[in-house]
């Protein structure tokens, strides 16, 4: 066996050198680094090829006699360790990890920390979002298709109650204008959607009357869901707790049962309030005429079960009969822990009334918000105030769209509703 040496810059050149010289038939028996590079000077590799002394036909005399060699090279053929056309692609692979390392610069390590940093989060990200696909799996009607990155939220929203469709056409909606670097990372993805959703919340904000008009309100809903409550907790906050000390008088409506009134009343003594009650449509505008001198007129109605067609219509006659220039601001009560569908059956009951805002009791003992989210954005009634307890008059807030949201995503936290 021939044994003879090539050299080149990288390991490749070297190789390149040997084929050009002895052809494929020569044996790989090491590759050596035999200078590293550095400043001005390129970095030198010296291979060592065998090859069997009959078919070693020299091409050109390139190869030098292992220059600088302190051990000369006695290897015996079956020392060979491969055969230099498969050790072609191991050394084309050295090549690359020596030429990757060279070209990278110190200065660059710390931008490649970031890179790797980045790329774990994105891993992280990936692992729960994993978890979130054997969830997605199971949902069986999904219209559009979700990436991987909007599962968290998608099944967040879809476990608040929100309606299907409306969640999947925000999801088309997301999809289609998100800016595609907010994709990346579920956590963007969630700001991202949470800002969305908010703006698709409609809220009034509140006005407060003034020397031309006063402000008129009438609460309407089923029974039981805290319109006297609420009465009274807005008597209380209009009365005390604005900038101002407004005028406030109280109507009860269709106080056929005995002792219906009776909660209210309480209420108008220890506020020391105006209250008309009225059985009949007829007395209704004469109720209003005598609490002329307030600046806000509450109006509780007692109360109607959705499906009570009879009492919505004795409401819708009092109405009809406000022959006074008073323009009645009519609130639908609902309560936030029925199902969207339930909601939206009352608000049809209710929707002959001309329902200018919604209000949303029991905020405290509901878990799901999509229902709520769902009946204002199909019906485009904004929230006018949450109630988010029992307690007169501290709970109540006025309506706020991110309230909302936080809550969706979040679930209720009385700390973070004013
Ligand atoms: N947990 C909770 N209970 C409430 C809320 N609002 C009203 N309630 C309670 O619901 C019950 C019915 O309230 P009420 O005002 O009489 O309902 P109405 O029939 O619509 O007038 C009462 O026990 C209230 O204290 C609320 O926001 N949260
Ligand atoms: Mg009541």
């Amino acid at each position: 066996m021939k044994i003879l040496t090539f050299s080149g810059a990288t390991p490749a050149e070297a190789l390149r050198r040997a084929q050009e010289d002895v052809g494929e038939e020569a044996m790989l028996i090491e590759t050596r680094e035999l200078q590293k590079k550095s400043l001005g000077k390129s970095a030198l590799y010296e291979i060592v090829v065998g090859i069997e002394e009959h078919l070693y036909k020299p091409k050109k005399r390139q190869h030098q006699a292992a220059p600088n060699r302190e051990t000369p090279l006695q290897k015996k053929s079956n020392d060979v360790l491969f055969n230099i056309s498969e050790a072609a692609k191991q050394i084309s692979q050295i090549a690359e990890v020596t030429e990757g390392a060279d070209a990278q610069e110190p200065k660059e390590s710390a931008h490649d920390i970031k890179l790797i940093k980045d790329e774990i989060s994105k891993l992280t990200d990936k692992v729960q979002l994993i978890q979130h696909m054997f969830w997605e799996e199971k949902s069986p009607h999904m219209a559009v298709s979700i990436p991987s990155e909007f599962a968290e939220i998608y099944k967040l929203s879809l476990q608040s109650g929100m309606k299907q469709e409306h969640l999947d056409e925000i999801m088309r909606l997301s999809l289609e204008h998100m800016p595609s670097k907010m994709r990346e990372n579920s956590q963007s993805v969630k700001r991202y959607f949470q800002t969305l959703l908010r703006k698709m919340v409609p809220v009034r904000l509140e006005s407060v009357p003034n020397n031309r008009s006063k402000k008129v309100m009438m609460l309407v809903g089923p029974t039981g869901v805290g319109k006297t409550t609420s009465i009274a907790k807005l008597a209380a906050r209009y009365s005390y707790l604005m900038e101002k000390n407004y005028k406030v008088g109280l109507v009860v409506l269709d106080t056929y049962r005995i002792g219906a009134v009776e909660q209210l009343m309480q209420y108008a003594r220890m506020m020391k309030l105006g209250i008309e009650t009225v059985v009949d449509p007829p007395e209704f505008a004469n109720a209003l005429e005598s609490l002329h001198y307030c600046d806000y007129i509450l109006i509780d109605t007692m109360g109607s079960s959705p499906y009570d067609k009879h009492k919505i219509e004795k409401i819708y006659e009092c109405l009809k009969a406000n022959d006074t220039e008073f323009n009645i601001d009519v609130i639908l009560v609902l309560p936030s822990s029925i199902k969207y569908d339930d909601m939206q059956a009352t608000y049809d009951n209710f929707a002959t009334l001309g329902v200018d805002t919604v209000m949303f009791t029991k905020l405290d003992e509901t878990r799901g918000f999509g229902n709520i989210f769902s009946l204002v954005y199909e019906t485009k009634k904004p929230i006018s105030y949450f109630s988010i307890g029992q307690e007169v008059p501290e709970d109540l807030v006025i309506a706020k769209s991110e309230m909302l949201i936080e809550c969706l995503l979040h679930g209720f936290d009385r700390s973070r509703m004013s």
